[in-house]
């Protein structure tokens, strides 16, 4: 596999809100991953979110709950730029991933040319074909010890796009505590594998993401939720007031 042109920086959107969406493009993020996988998103709202998120300028990627027809379809027809694709542990995961994503011959993805994915059936039947299998990108997520052994296997599926490691699930399912030093290496192996094997590659970062672009070979780094700066801007605003208040005393 050649490394694809991917957006550089994003977030997740977990709150049902479209405003969100707004809100990160003013911020000057690159992409967003609607998240129906953790959020709770209804399908009409993430509709709307695709398509406001196109009006901004943002490419819309949807983490999917599964790949099931109803999982897959709707956020492809809607217009997303792409799918992140949660807990896949092997090529032949990745392969499922693909089929469901991907028109025939590659997969078995149905068509539906009259959605916004065809321009609301402006686009010749053709055109809506050679989109969803050229410029949409399937992101599979490695986010087990068994995905990450097996990342260049799972990275080269025909069909497949980026690998994005998920550390969250890596430590929750390979018991990791943090700060475990295997749980670092096995991802370090990892990196370096994708960049040997030309795998684009992606991961969640907050303060370490220049060095993550600059020097572990990632080439797109999701920096955090909406929910977690909300909660994080909330509590900053608040206990600076109260900290203010405590120095200066009754
Ligand atoms: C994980 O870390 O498990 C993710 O899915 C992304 O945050
Ligand atoms: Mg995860």
């Amino acid at each position: 596999m050649t490394a694809v042109s991917f957006p550089q920086l994003g977030a997740w959107v977990k709150l049902p809100a479209p405003e969100s969406v707004e809100l990160l493009a003013l911020a000057g993020f690159d992409f967003v991953v609607i998240d129906a996988e953790h959020g709770a998103i209804d399908i009409r709202t993430m509709s709307i979110m695709i398509g406001l998120a196109r009006g901004c300028g943002l490419a819309p990627f949807v983490r999917v709950a599964g790949t099931a027809p109803r999982d897959v379809q709707v956020p492809l027809d809607a217009g997303a730029a792409g799918l992140f694709v949660p807990q896949v542990d092997d090529a032949a995961r990745a392969r499922d991933a693909v089929r469901a994503t991907r028109f025939p011959p590659l997969g078995r993805r149905g068509a539906g040319p009259s959605g916004r994915a065809g321009r609301w059936g402006l686009d010749a039947l053709g055109d809506y074909l050679r989109s969803g299998n050229d410029e949409v990108r399937l992101v599979v997520q490695a986010e087990s010890v068994g995905a990450l052994s097996a990342i260049v296997e799972i990275g080269e599926v025909a069909g497949v796009d980026a690998v994005f490691i998920g550390p969250t699930d890596l430590a929750v399912s390979g018991r990791f505590r943090e700060g475990d030093g295997r749980s670092a290496n096995l991802v370090a192996v990892a990196e370096q594998r994708c960049v040997d094997h030309r795998i684009t590659l992606g991961t969640t970062a907050s303060g370490n993401a220049s060095e993550l672009l600059a020097h572990r070979g990632y080439d797109f780094l999701v920096l955090g939720a909406d929910t977690t700066m909300l909660r994080q801007g909330a509590h900053a605003l608040v206990s600076a007031v109260r900290t203010a208040a405590t120095a200066v005393g009754p």
